[in-house]
């Protein structure tokens, strides 16, 4: 067992049938490239906790986790991706932190920002809840 791993949450957030995407501005590597926003999990967190305090932290507003999307992705080693929806309760996302531009996607533009390839699978997840809802 290695419990050593880096654990990413990310919220794929829904309001009014849209999804949100953030466009990340650090590190080089990744800036300009579109993500679900999150962040990693710190020590005694639970993921919902960790995804509550990541999206008040980097966006400004309170959202309530509803449920993972199955899955995990690696990141790069030691380092996984896992996701939630979650609804927003309330404020208007804010590019704080880590972020230089934010989109309200409607179900026929989810493939229409150049997502991160690691976000891709949970996307196309969450757009497809986001079609049934
Ligand atoms: N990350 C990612 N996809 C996300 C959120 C984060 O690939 N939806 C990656 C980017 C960083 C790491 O996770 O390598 C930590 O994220 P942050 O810098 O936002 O804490």
């Amino acid at each position: 067992m290695n419990e050593r791993r880096v654990v990413v949450v990310a919220g794929a957030v829904f309001d009014r049938g849209r999804l949100l995407a953030a466009r990340r501005s650090a590190p080089e590597d990744l800036a300009g490239r579109w993500e679900l926003p999150g962040g990693k999990l710190e020590p005694g967190e639970s993921p919902e906790q960790a995804l509550v305090r990541e999206l008040r932290e980097e966006l400004g507003v309170e959202t309530e986790p509803l449920a993972r999307i199955p899955g995990e992705w690696v990141l790069k080693p030691g380092y996984v991706l896992q996701v939630w929806t979650a609804r927003l309760l309330s404020g208007e996302p804010q590019p704080l932190e880590d972020h230089d531009a934010l989109r309200w996607l409607a179900p026929h533009e989810t493939d229409a920002v150049d997502w991160l390839d690691q976000d891709r699978p949970a996307v196309a997840e969450a757009a497809r809840l986001l079609r049934e809802s």
